[in-house]
């Protein structure tokens, strides 16, 4: 007997145990497709994206405070204004990222209180001092500029609210890698003891911004599942030897050497070589003890303190102006 062939219009059969939201679900991860708040998904999607989406925030307002450091110290009143702009940027993009995690069912209360009780991951990056003015640039190039590398990818993450997020916080970034790279462009074509203190700097960025882009591929336990869930596009190592590419000619313009002296082309791969990079460092930064875990907690554990505040004022007029509506309506 002939089998008659299945019309290809028709989907295919749900697997066996899959319920139809799971199904529908499946298909829009498989046409590479957008979920959005109110469609079903499952809850280790959900888990993923609520501790990525809040990870990242909380890295972009805790980032805020190695460069915050050196706005009433920057060397000219147009410096300070584009500083001063950069960090605002950096506020903003945590409250986009806090909103998009919040449509995940987690409140910005609850995300506040796990990073300042120490429980809340955010980038190993923003645990290292700024001790000088070229920070600032080597943060705009080499940390922004990772941030870049590791983040356009995730404008076309699955799930709608992060990846909508993410577009309009890439354009920022990039005019903040730019600034970094003329800050240090500048610093280079002035005295010897300027180009010394962009070198040293870079020195002190290059690695821990390689680790920006997270562990190994063969010790990165979240990656497999991200993938297909096209949360993730690259893997973190594609993604670090990407920057290392774009890094490259960059630093031949700006005249610095990047610390590395096992980095070179390889002309079989088509990519560079680079040294090992030091995963003992990341772990116990990651661990909360790096050069500045202890300090960047502790600030914003009194900037939040500080804010009580205002959030108290803010909630007593909000509760006066639904007073006054439901008065209104009753009148
Ligand atoms: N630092 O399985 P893996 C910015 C953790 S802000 C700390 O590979 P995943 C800027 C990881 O969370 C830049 N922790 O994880 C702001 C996991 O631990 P848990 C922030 C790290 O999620 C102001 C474990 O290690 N960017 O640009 O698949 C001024 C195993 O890792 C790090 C983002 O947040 C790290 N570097 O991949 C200037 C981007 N790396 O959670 C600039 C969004 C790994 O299981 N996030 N861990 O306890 C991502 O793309 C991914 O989450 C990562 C890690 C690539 C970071």
């Amino acid at each position: 007997m002939t089998i008659p062939p299945v019309p290809y219009d028709i989907a295919p059969r749900p697997a066996a145990g899959t319920s139809p939201e799971e199904q529908q679900f499946n298909d829009l991860i498989a046409a590479d497709s957008r979920i959005e708040p109110r469609d079903w998904m499952p809850e280790a999607y959900r888990k993923t994206l609520v501790r990525q989406i809040s990870q990242h925030a909380h890295s972009e307002i805790i980032g805020m405070q190695p460069e915050g450091n050196w706005i009433t110290r920057a060397p000219s009143l147009k410096r300070k204004a584009i500083l001063l702009a950069k960090v605002q940027d950096e506020a903003g993009h945590g409250l986009y990222l806090y909103s998009a995690a919040q449509t995940l069912g987690i409140t910005r209360d609850e995300m506040t209180d796990a990073l300042i009780a120490g429980k809340a991951r955010y980038s190993s990056i923003f645990n290292y001092p700024s001790p000088t003015w070229a920070d600032m640039g080597s943060i705009g190039w080499l940390v922004d500029g990772a941030a870049i590398c590791n983040q356009v990818p995730l404008c076309r993450a699955s799930y709608g609210p992060y990846g909508r997020a993410m577009v309009r916080i890439c354009k920022e970034e990039s005019f903040h890698q730019r600034q970094g790279f003329e800050i240090l462009l500048e610093l280079m074509n002035g005295t010897d003891e300027q180009r010394a203190m962009a070198q040293e700097s870079v020195n002190r960025w290059y690695w821990p911004a390689l680790q920006m882009f997270g562990p190994p591929d063969d010790d990165s336990p979240n990656s497999a599942q991200s993938m297909k869930w096209n949360i993730k596009r690259f893997s973190n190592d594609e993604l670090r030897q990407r920057f290392v590419g774009m890094l490259v000619p960059q630093a031949e313009v700006l005249g610095v050497t990047l610390p590395d002296p096992d980095l070179r082309w390889n002309e079989e791969k088509g990519v560079y070589d680079m040294g090992e990079i030091d995963w003992t460092e990341f772990h116990e930064v990651l661990q909360g003890r790096g050069p500045a875990n202890a300090r960047r907690l502790q600030r914003r554990r009194d900037a939040h303190e500080a804010g009580r505040w205002v959030r108290e004022a803010a909630a007593a007029y909000a509760r006066k102006q639904a007073a006054k509506l439901t008065e209104t309506a009753v009148a």
